[in-house]
């Protein structure tokens, strides 16, 4: 992946590369904007001792109809794939398949953060559906916010990694194992999406997180 143009390796080991400019700013305006619109966002609740909270942003799980997933103490089965969604999914296996055997992405989580005061909290995606060292690949619209990682073992300190308006992270394996993210919440920060590719291995034995 770090021979290919346009790919920039972030960290070795475990592997993060980021391609900033996947989709160019006319792409990627139109792909937000349509997005935002077409999309059923939901805001579902999750249960946190005892109680329950809306989640701080909306999202949408979309995939193929066995994908099925378990987050945030939730069963969520997948709307069908938006066409915008599933061209891009095609087109990130293809980029990815010339780079390394991995399993076709079956499934995309999107979140939606209306501005800055929405976020993500810390986590890694390791739920069992998603198998032993998944690789995800992220691809980032509108405004522009660092995703934050940490080590679980504290091993070095925490470091952010930009996410440009058409950006494509990918995690490769062992990100998940070893480190945490999160979207923290940021001022003045706008509309921004995130469709996060995934592949769905299994849907028994689901644990909570
Ligand atoms: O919106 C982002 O870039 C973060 C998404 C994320 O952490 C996730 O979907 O697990």
């Amino acid at each position: 992946m770090h021979d290919s143009p346009g790919w920039q390796t972030l960290l070795e080991s475990p592997p993060l590369w980021r391609q900033d400019a996947l989709l160019g700013a006319g792409d990627a305006n139109r792909l937000l904007e349509c997005l935002d619109r077409e999309l059923d966002w939901q805001q579902p609740t999750l249960t946190l001792f005892g109680r329950e909270h809306p989640i701080p942003r909306r999202q949408v799980w979309m995939g193929d109809p066995d994908a099925r997933y378990r987050y945030s103490g939730r069963d969520f089965t997948p709307q069908e794939w938006h066409p915008e969604v599933a061209h891009l999914a095609e087109r990130i296996n293809r980029a990815m398949s010339a780079q390394a055997v991995i399993p076709p992405f079956n499934s995309a989580l999107l979140n939606r953060y209306a501005s800055g005061e929405e976020r993500m909290g810390w986590h890694s995606d390791d739920e069992p559906e998603l198998g032993t060292d998944p690789l995800i690949a992220a691809l980032s619209l509108g405004s522009a916010r660092p995703l934050r990682f940490r080590w679980k073992d504290r091993r070095a300190p925490a470091f952010n990694v930009d996410l440009p308006h058409g950006s494509l992270l990918v995690m490769g394996r062992g990100v998940q194992r070893q480190l945490q993210h999160a979207l923290l919440p940021r001022r003045r920060h706008g509309l921004r999406i995130s469709l996060t590719f995934r592949h769905i291995v299994t849907t028994d034995g689901p644990q909570q997180r």
